[in-house]
């Protein structure tokens, strides 16, 4: 027989599981952007593989967000960013994976130093601004990219289906 305590932890247990489905992680990305070209990576392996990424991952326990943008450029790209401005926050969805989204803080470096290098996750390349690969890198940048490079602000979110296409979307710009 089952105890009316014993199904008050079940019932308990129910809304532990739907906490857990319910999950933000901290990301960042980050396009070094120098007035007519973009430094851009080609991912060579993990999340965005064989598409050309900005820079960026999740931010660490105890890292502030634009730390980790600085950190993850330097990591993935070999360069100091210092001045970077927050352009766009942006809640991603995969439709296999309900209810976990990638909260991606979108920052835009204006100035680096040191010279680009490939390392094992990126391949960094400059694109002139009528050449950025759209059509090789995730589908929600063709929405938000051309704000982006009108230096708007904006915010949204998108959530994706089978082969990362684009199920739904709200975008809007902010400021
Ligand atoms: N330049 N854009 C990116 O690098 C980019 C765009 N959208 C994404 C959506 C989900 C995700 F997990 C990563 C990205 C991403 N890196």
């Amino acid at each position: 027989m089952i105890s009316r305590r014993e199904s008050r932890v079940n019932y308990s247990a129910f809304y532990f599981q739907e906490y857990n489905t319910n999950m933000k992680t901290p990301m960042t990305l980050c396009l070094i952007h120098d007035h007519e070209k973009v430094l851009l990576g080609l991912k060579k392996q993990g999340l965005g593989m064989g598409r050309f990424n900005g820079f960026g991952g999740k931010v660490e326990p105890g890292e502030s967000i634009e730390e980790a943008t600085k950190r993850e450029v330097l990591e993935e790209a070999g360069v100091t960013v210092e001045n970077i401005e927050k352009m766009g926050q942006i809640d991603f969805e995969f439709a296999a994976k309900p209810g976990n989204f990638l909260e991606v803080h979108i920052y835009r470096a204006n100035a680096w130093k040191g010279e680009p290098r490939e390392c094992d996750e990126m391949r960094p390349q400059w694109f002139s601004l009528g050449e950025i690969p759209i059509h090789n890198m995730w589908p929600d940048d063709s929405y938000w990219m051309p704000l982006f490079l009108k230096n708007k602000k904006f915010e949204g979110r998108f959530l994706f289906g089978p082969g990362d296409s684009v199920l739904e979307y709200t975008l809007r710009v902010v400021g």
